[in-house]
C-alpha cells in the first residue's frame, strides 16, 4: 500500500480545524492535530503581516515534530477601523476572551458608523522542517451587520454579512461558507496544485536515518 504524506495542522482553533479537515477530506495526506503529538510548547506568533505569522506558526511547528505543517492565519479587517483588528483579530478582546467578547467589542467600536465594509483575509502556509514553505492567500468581502445573526462557525462569523448569499457566515453550513470564504478560496488554490505540493514536500523533506540496531 502506498504511504500517505503527513501533514500536521498546526492550528489550537477548533473551528477552523473543522473547516480545515473538511477542505482537504479525499486528498491523500494523513492528517495530524497538533494534539496528536501531546503537550508542545505554544505556537510563536509575532510578525507583522497574516504571511509572516502564517509562515511562523507552519515552521515552527514543522521543526518541533520533523514533519510538513499546515498553518492558517487569518483575520477581519475592518474599512472604518482602518483595517483593524487585521493581525490582532485573535488578541482584539484580550489574550483569553471569548469569540462573542471579540465580536460585541468590535460592534461596539463602530456602533452608529455608517461604513460597514469589511474583508476576511487568509494565508496559508505550507513548510517543512528545513525551512522552505508554500503560500496561498485570499480574501472575502462582506459586511459588518448592527447585531450578531446565526449560529454556525466560528470567530467573527455572527457578524460577518456576505451580501451575494444575503446571510451572514453564522447562518450558513460549513460547506456553503468554504465554497465562498477566504478559507475556501485559498485552499482551492492549494488543491488545484495538490499533486505539485506532494512532490514539493516529499523534496523537501529531509531523508530519515534508517538506523540498523
Ligand atoms: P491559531 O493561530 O492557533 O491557528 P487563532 O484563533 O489564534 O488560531 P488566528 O491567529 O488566525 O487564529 O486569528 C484569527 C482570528 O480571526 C481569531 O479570533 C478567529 O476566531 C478569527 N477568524 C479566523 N478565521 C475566521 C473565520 O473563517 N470566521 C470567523 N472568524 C475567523
Amino acid at each position: 500500500m502506498k504511504k500517505l504524506t503527513t501533514l500536521v495542522i498546526a492550528t489550537s482553533n477548533k473551528g477552523k480545524t473543522l473547516e480545515i479537515k473538511d477542505l482537504l477530506k479525499g486528498f491523500p495526506v494523513d492528517i495530524k492535530n497538533l494534539d496528536d503529538f501531546g503537550p508542545i510548547p505554544p505556537l510563536k506568533e509575532d510578525g507583522n503581516t497574516f504571511d509572516e505569522n502564517a509562515y511562523q506558526k507552519a515552521s515552527f511547528a514543522a521543526r518541533i515534530l520533523g514533519l510538513p505543517a499546515l498553518a492558517d492565519d487569518s483575520g477581519l479587517l475592518v474599512e472604518a477601523l482602518g483595517g483593524a483588528p487585521g493581525i490582532h483579530s485573535a488578541r482584539y478582546a484580550g489574550e483569553n476572551a471569548t469569540d462573542e467578547q471579540r465580536y460585541l467589542k468590535l460592534l461596539d467600536e463602530i456602533q452608529g458608523e455608517s461604513n460597514r465594509s469589511a474583508a476576511f483575509e487568509c494565508v496559508v502556509s505550507i513548510a517543512v522542517p528545513t525551512g522552505p514553505a508554500l503560500t496561498y492567500e485570499a480574501r472575502c468581502q462582506g459586511m459588518i451587520t448592527e447585531s450578531p445573526v446565526g449560529s454556525n462557525g466560528f470567530g467573527y462569523d455572527p457578524i460577518f454579512f456576505y451580501p451575494p448569499l444575503n446571510k451572514t457566515f453564522a447562518e450558513l453550513t460549513r460547506k456553503e461558507k468554504s465554497r465562498v470564504s477566504h478559507r475556501g478560496k485559498a485552499f482551492a488554490e492549494l488543491k488545484d496544485e495538490f499533486d505539485k505540493v506532494l512532490i514539493w514536500i516529499r523534496q523537501n523533506m529531509p531523508v530519515q536515518e534508517v538506523v540498523h540496531g
